[in-house]
């Protein structure tokens, strides 16, 4: 494979005005046939030159140019490409293709899903349909009909509103739907299979009916309602905030249960992973409920953050993804509790993002090069894209940043563009020069911001010293400074906010404030500051960068208890333990006895005391750093100290607070009992404090923990309570309890493949010695299968990517395991092999004599056999 650089892009030679597409679907084959109208791009200069259209794993029937039927000397065939020579500026290209979803494992294309019929074309998945201009910035109107046995196949979608119906012989049927807004190939879809919908309708904001419909398969039409509360909260908040409207007659979503992502923003026509669309009480977490109102969300704000306006080229990506994750992040927020949405987020950034950020594949937020570009749905482009939309969004404020978003939205309506247009409708909106700023789009790594104070009491100043850089990454050694917005407080002696005047000010600008850091070295002083304040720092982790600053335990405690942004208190909490659990972590290396610093336990007694906090704050407050992010801040990572220090911490803790953890667990099951499933933020609160407080209790191994945990198990009505109940048995040593509960649950789940991948991860996920023992058992039992992504994910993945401690095993089984499944996918899921590659990418992290054998496992990999694009381009970056 080779490597595509955003230095060489080229507008299209040619342009498709309309595509006219037929599928005949059949057991043993599908028939494609395409009418593209076409023209010479007067973008492009002049001449004719050749017609270069895009096309793999295609039989070609026939092939005409104009209605002339062209003869092999007339075109060049290879097996990406089919290269013919138009002779006018106008022409139509009519192709026959026949194509085989009924063998395609890969899942991008046309494939077959639980006997239907469905597509995934992004990123190029169209080019395995038929012959195109398979590239984002050719916009085309599309008209889409498609016929198949009626019988088994009695739904038959694509993007737009259907226009017309009807039988044929033979028991078939067909039908015609018609996309009137133009649009790149990767947002074509189509689905044909026995599927029941829920109907429902939404009044868009300037009175237009629109249809909405959710379709599954049959047995699922009991866990559609929450998915469509969500579309329906989705589109009226995109109106409020955004101004944007709905344009077609019906927006439609289908869930289907092998897919490689979570969801595809198809026009008119998503088409969901069924993890991200089914939820009820039974089946499904509170967690799985959150993210179904935000995965739904995400793909319904597409219709404009990426639809309607587009991307010019892959390279763009985050465009439209980094500003839809920010849309669905503030929905989120909006929806449920702001403060806890935030804390989540970050903490999943600063574990997998940095680790992105500071590893082989590292790359900017706008990539340069790629070789495949599937390999760059990234943390970076996704998450941290978000947080370079949210930092704009800071500083240029709400009001500003709503009249850039829809200058963006006017300017730029049907047309594929640019992150720069994206920034220039921004700064044009607002008058704010953001050309420094650019650099977020263009820099790899995580940014360092370290800070230093001096307070002087004589003249009753402040001074913030600040020194930003940012590490090396592949391709770039040098890094020039970013503008870091620094939101900040300084709190007195009691805890409260004092009025923040700057030098050169001739009054005080409010009590908390965002500073721009632009520099390498900087300094802030503030005036009139009478006594000596406690900082706090990148409030509401207002960029995405490592801070540090020397806070003393005693400063976090006081921060934990006093500062009024409700992350930083979080944070604080954070950064307590962080020292605490490296303190340990020395002791387990040099064979001391480990003690545990008595202020964490006293700082989350008075959390867990305090009944005025949140519940899901608790909750948050109570959960240690995880293993993922002690290992990311490690400069080796000692997985094994890491995991003993973290773990004799949680029993300390849940010894300790035995009573206040038993009191608020005890109250909080009490309620749940007696309170039918709600999937709204203040149950998924109580619920949250619960199970976070019975997973501690569980460590004390008491007989009367130990019964609450089977009466929830057994008593409770919902997957939240359930499946932690199952986790907290899972990890615990006793056995035969264990083995009933996941006996019980396989044998009541065993038909709902979705609860099933809860039982495999659960498991995957246990720390107990014999973790892949366990694994490679649960790999024959017959619920799994590597034929679906969620199933590799959830017994693979969850392995190698939550269970640090067996997956590192010392002998690199854990490795030696992962690399076999990575060369057995690559064979039939390169997309999906590609993604497990992560933990091995990783190998930098560690000692010595792991190192050597995560290098061995990806040579051995390397040297497998015929390697897809995707899993060369991450082996080959990562052992470079
Ligand atoms: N565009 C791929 C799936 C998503 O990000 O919505
Ligand atoms: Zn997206």
């Amino acid at each position: 494979p080779k490597m595509i650089y955003l230095k060489d892009y080229q507008v299209p030679d040619y342009l498709i005005d309309e595509t006219h597409l037929t599928f005949e679907l059949f057991e043993d084959h599908t028939l494609v046939h395409a009418q593209l109208v076409m023209r010479r791009n007067p973008d492009a200069g002049a001449g004719l030159p050749a017609l270069v259209l895009d096309g793999q794993q295609l039989e070609l029937l026939e092939l005409k140019l104009d209605d002339r039927v062209l003869g092999a000397a007339d075109y060049q065939l290879t097996d990406s490409h089919l290269t013919l020579q138009p002779t006018q500026e106008q022409f139509v290209i009519d192709s026959s293709v026949r194509i085989h979803p009924e063998s395609n494992t890969a899942l991008e294309g046309l494939y077959k899903s639980s006997g239907m019929f469905c597509t995934q074309c992004e990123a190029e998945g169209f080019r395995k349909i038929t012959y195109y201009l398979d590239r984002p910035d050719v916009m085309s109107t599309f008209t889409t009909t498609l016929s198949a046995e009626q019988h088994r196949y009695p739904v038959l979608l694509s993007n737009g509103n259907p226009i017309a119906s009807g039988s044929e012989e033979g028991g078939r049927h067909w039908a015609t739907w018609e996309d009137p807004f133009k649009k790149p190939a990767y947002l074509f879809a189509l689905v044909a299979g026995d599927l029941w919908c829920v109907e429902d309708r939404f009044t868009t904001m300037s009175a237009r009916e629109v249809t909405l419909r959710i379709y599954v398969e049959p047995e699922n039409i009991d866990k559609v309602q929450h998915a469509m509360d969500s579309l329906k909260k989705s589109m009226k908040w995109d109106e409020e905030v955004y101004g944007r409207e709905y344009d077609l007659d019906i927006f439609m979503i289908v869930a289907v249960n092998d897919f490689n992502m979570g969801a595809m923003e198809n026009k008119g026509l998503n088409i969901f992973n069924s993890s991200c669309v089914l939820a009820k009480a039974e089946t499904a977490t509170d967690a799985a409920h959150q993210r179904v109102e935000a995965v739904v969300a995400h793909e319904y704000f597409h219709n404009w953050s990426g639809n309607r306006v587009t991307c010019r080229d892959w390279f763009q990506l985050s465009l439209k993804e980094g500003f839809t994750v920010f849309r669905d992040a503030e929905f989120s927020a909006d929806m449920n509790s702001r403060t806890v949405k935030r804390i989540e987020d970050v903490a999943y950034l600063r574990t997998h993002q940095f680790a992105e950020d500071a590893g082989p594949m590292a790359h900017p937020v706008r990539p340069d090069s790629f070789m495949e570009i599937s390999n760059f749905y990234t943390l970076t482009v996704y998450e941290k894209g978000s947080e370079v939309l949210r930092m704009i969004h800071t500083l240029l404020g709400p009001q500003l940043f709503r009249k850039g978003s829809d200058l963006y939205f006017a300017r730029h309506d049907g047309q594929a563009v640019t992150c720069d247009d994206f920034i220039k409708a921004m700064e044009d909106a607002s008058g704010v020069d953001l050309t420094q700023f650019k650099r977020w789009y263009s820099q790899a790594g995580t940014p360092r911001l370290e800070v230093s104070e001096s307070y002087d009491a004589a003249a009753n100043t402040y001074r913030l010293q600040l020194r930003q850089s940012c590490p090396a990454t592949p391709g770039q050694a040098e890094k020039l400074p970013f503008v870091i917005p620094l939101e900040l407080a300084l709190l007195d002696a009691q805890g409260r906010e004092l009025p923040l005047q700057l030098v050169g000010e001739d009054k005080p600008v409010g009590t908390s404030r965002v500073l721009q850091v632009t520099q390498a070295e900087q300094a802030f002083t503030f005036v009139n500051i009478a006594e000596q304040p406690l900082p706090s720092l990148l409030r509401g982790f207002s960029a995405p960068v490592k801070l540090s600053f020397p806070y003393s335990r005693d400063q976090l405690m006081f921060l934990m208890q006093h500062d009024s942004d409700g992350f930083n208190r979080w944070e604080a909490g954070q950064q307590l333990a962080v020292q605490v659990l490296q303190e340990l972590i020395g002791q387990h290396q040099r064979g001391e006895l480990l003690v545990l610093d008595p202020r964490l336990v006293a700082a989350l007694r008075s959390v867990l005391e305090n009944d005025s906090l949140d519940q899901a704050m608790v909750a948050e407050m109570l959960s240690l750093p995880g293993e993922g992010y002690l290992t990311e801040i490690s400069d080796v990572a000692d997985v094994d100290a890491i995991h003993a220090a973290r773990e004799f911490a949680r029993a300390q803790l849940a010894e300790a607070l035995f009573e206040p953890l038993w009191a608020r667990y005890q109250a909080n099951r009490e309620v749940s009992r007696n309170t039918p499933y709600v999937a709204e933020s203040a149950h998924f609160a109580r619920r949250s404090l619960q199970n976070i407080a019975l997973s501690y209790l569980m460590l004390t191994g008491k007989p009367q923990v130990l019964a609450a945990a089977l009466e929830q198990y057994e008593a409770c009505d919902n997957m939240t309570e359930r499946l932690t109940a199952l986790a907290v048995l899972v990890n615990s040593p006793f056995e035969a309890e264990k083995a009933e509960a996941l006996k019980a649950f396989a044998e009541h789940f065993k038909d709902n493949a979705l609860v099933m991948d809860q039982w495999f991860s659960v498991q995957a996920a246990c720390t107990l010695p014999g973790g892949l023992a366990r694994v490679q058992a649960l790999m024959q039992h017959p619920a799994f299968t590597m034929k679906n992504p969620n199933k590799v994910r959830a017994l693979i993945g969850a392995f190698a990517g939550q269970n640090l401690v067996n997956f590192h095993a010392a002998d690199g089984s854990g490795y030696r395991f992962l690399a076999d499944q990575v060369i057995s996918l690559n064979a039939t899921n390169p997309q999906i092999a590609s993604r497990q590659l992560g933990p091995l990418t990783r190998w930098r992290k560690y000692d010595a004599s792991r190192q050597a054998l995560m290098r061995a496992e990806l040579e051995r990999i390397l040297a497998s056999g015929e390697l897809s694009s995707d899993v060369f381009e991450v082996v080959s970056k990562s052992l470079a």
